[in-house]
């Protein structure tokens, strides 16, 4: 006699015996040998134009599974409705969220200055927040929890020095910057094998990441040739090219069909 499992709705069943059981492999900082962007022409910012745009898709809505974890208190504490799968998200507008839409070529001969603000991802309800975020090399990137249990980050780069750090409950930020540009660095939590996220790391300040209804703005571009590229988690990239004249704004939307 073979009794019937109930299991409806799973990504995967995790057991989650090791939350709370450190995992430090590394913890060699980054910091001194961080390339800093620029080295060309320097942006004469009353000729810089805008770039402007929407990710949208085309098909139907996908059915997400559905990240079942009864069995995490921390899940149970702060997830009342059903959580989604992020990967693979469609706006109820028919548009993409976590889009990253960046410059990829075209303005290496401009020089930006390196940002002064710094780019947070946080830890809450054992979910990555945001799901997708872009850093300029050399830029200060922190990882916070907001969470009262143990995360285990770990960007999984080919490009950049791989780290995988646990950060306890009411433990300091970890304190992080990139050296290399690469698009995109999937990050993972040891300990909670569902989260999920990506990490851009750019040359310049020249991407955005799409929100809930799709749209992209990218500021401060001087006059140019650009091939622009929007990378998704669940529709793979496009490229488009695009020239932008002294303080134009121009447009490029994007449509992503069912991979
Ligand atoms: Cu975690």
């Amino acid at each position: 006699m073979t009794k019937l499992l109930g299991i409806t709705t799973l990504v995967a069943v995790f057991l989650l015996a090791g939350c709370g059981k450190k995992q430090t492999e590394t913890s060699e900082e980054t910091t001194s040998t961080a390339e800093q962007p620029g080295g060309g022409t320097p942006v004469d910012q009353a000729t810089v134009g805008e770039l402007t745009g929407k990710v949208s898709f085309q098909g139907p809505k996908p059915k997400l599974p559905t990240i079942h974890m009864d069995q995490d208190p921390v899940w149970v504490q702060k997830h009342s409705a059903a959580v989604h799968v992020e990967d693979g998200q469609v706006n109820d507008n028919g548009t993409l969220p976590n889009a990253f839409v960046y410059v990829k070529d075209g303005a290496d001969k401009y020089s930006f200055p390196a940002p002064t603000s710094s780019v947070s991802l946080d830890q809450d309800g054992c979910m990555y927040k945001p799901h997708v975020l872009g850093v300029v090399v050399g830029q200060d990137f922190h990882v916070i929890s907001s969470d009262p249990t143990t995360h285990n980050i770990h960007p999984m780069p080919k490009d950049n020095r791989e780290w995988n750090e646990s950060q306890p409950p009411h433990a300091a930020p970890l304190d992080k910057k990139f050296t290399r540009p690469e698009v995109m660095i999937p990050v993972k939590c040891n300990q909670h094998p569902w989260m999920r996220a990506y990490i851009g790391v750019t040359k310049n300040p020249l991407f955005a990441v799409t929100g809930s209804d799709g749209t992209f703005s990218i500021k401060g571009l001087p006059p140019g040739d650009y091939t622009v590229e929007a990378w998704t988690a669940g529709f793979g990239t496009q490229e488009q090219k695009v020239t932008v004249g002294p303080k134009e704004t121009k447009t490029v939307d994007f449509a992503f069909k069912p991979s």
